[in-house]
């Protein structure tokens, strides 16, 4: 199977469609990225897409990324943004009040001018935007306090736009993870993958497991030989086969069961809480 990592789905190209069309139509603009990949995850054509929009960036994943690194990262992106970043996770249930709060501040302008044209007020139109798989449609239900919209942990679950109503002051659209035509930074790819926010069948498992073993070894190596018991020996795919006795016939390594499992539980946070990129790889501070 081809190394390189493309995924482009026809419905990703109508929802970026989609998204520009009902532009007009919004006053705030929400996006998420994943805690774990703040850089590769954040879609930097965001802001031109959005034109001059109010916008809020929320870091999700929170609970499954690396603590220290969280608001390091909070920073350096509302640095570059200028705009708003609030750390978030699923469990936090004190995020939400703050984020309807942020939305209320941002939307503000359009409040005001309405009353001074004597228009009746109306419900801030918020549109949900990010990659695939960040947490879009998950935030959106916290916020509702309920499971309006469909979620799941692969890429491309929402496919339709779909409005939800908070209140009667706030209403949110949800669309689906949009993504740059072209993944023509392939290490961004390759950590897109990681936290499933590409397609399965665009990538070979047996090596994107082997390319986040590698950075996890260069940042995180003491909490994944603990995970894994093991002392000071190089930890490799083929290691944690043997250790964990995923054995072939003949005493052969299973490394494609062993790539699976490790992929699945680093994307559920068992194996550790890693953030995979430093500002400093991208020279942003
Ligand atoms: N650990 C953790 N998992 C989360 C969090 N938020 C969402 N998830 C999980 O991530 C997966 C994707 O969530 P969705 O809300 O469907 O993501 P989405 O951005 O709407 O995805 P698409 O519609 O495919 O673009 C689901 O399995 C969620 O349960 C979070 O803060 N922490
Ligand atoms: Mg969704």
């Amino acid at each position: 199977m081809p190394k390189h990592i493309h995924w482009y789905p026809g419905h990703i190209a109508k929802a970026q469609r989609q998204l520009k069309e009902k532009l007009n139509l919004v006053d705030v603009i929400i996006e998420v990225i994943d805690a774990r990949i703040p850089y590769s995850s954040w879609y930097k054509s965001t802001s031109d897409l959005c034109n001059s929009k109010p916008r809020i960036i929320l870091m999700n994943k929170a609970d499954v990324s690396d603590k220290d690194l969280n608001s390091i990262w909070a920073d350096t992106i509302k640095k570059a943004s200028n705009c708003e970043v609030i750390i978030t996770s699923l469990n936090n249930k004190s995020d939400t009040e703050l984020i309807i709060k942020k939305i209320t501040n941002l939307a503000s302008d359009m409040t005001e001018k309405r009353k001074q044209k004597g228009l009746l007020p109306r419900a801030v139109r918020t549109m949900v935007v990010g990659m695939p798989n960040v947490g879009k449609s998950s935030t959106i239900n916290r916020l509702v306090k309920r499971s309006k919209t469909k979620t799941g942990a692969k890429a491309g679950v929402t496919k339709q736009q779909q409005w939800v109503r908070i209140n009667d002051k706030i209403e949110l659209l949800d669309t689906p993870g949009i993504i740059p035509t072209v993944q023509n930074d392939q290490y961004q790819a390759l950590k897109l993958a990681c936290v499933n926010s590409i397609g399965e069948n665009a990538y070979d498992s047996e090596y994107v497991a082997e390319e986040l073993l590698k950075i996890l070894n260069n940042r995180y190596q003491d909490n994944i030989r603990k995970y894994f018991g093991f002392n000071d020996e190089d930890i490799t795919i083929e290691n944690i086969a043997f250790k964990k006795n995923w054995i072939l016939k003949n005493n052969v390594a299973d490394i494609k069961r062993t790539s699976e499992i490790f992929l699945s539980n680093f994307r559920d946070g068992k194996i550790g809480k890693f953030t995979l990129e430093t500002p400093e790889e991208y020279e942003l501070i």
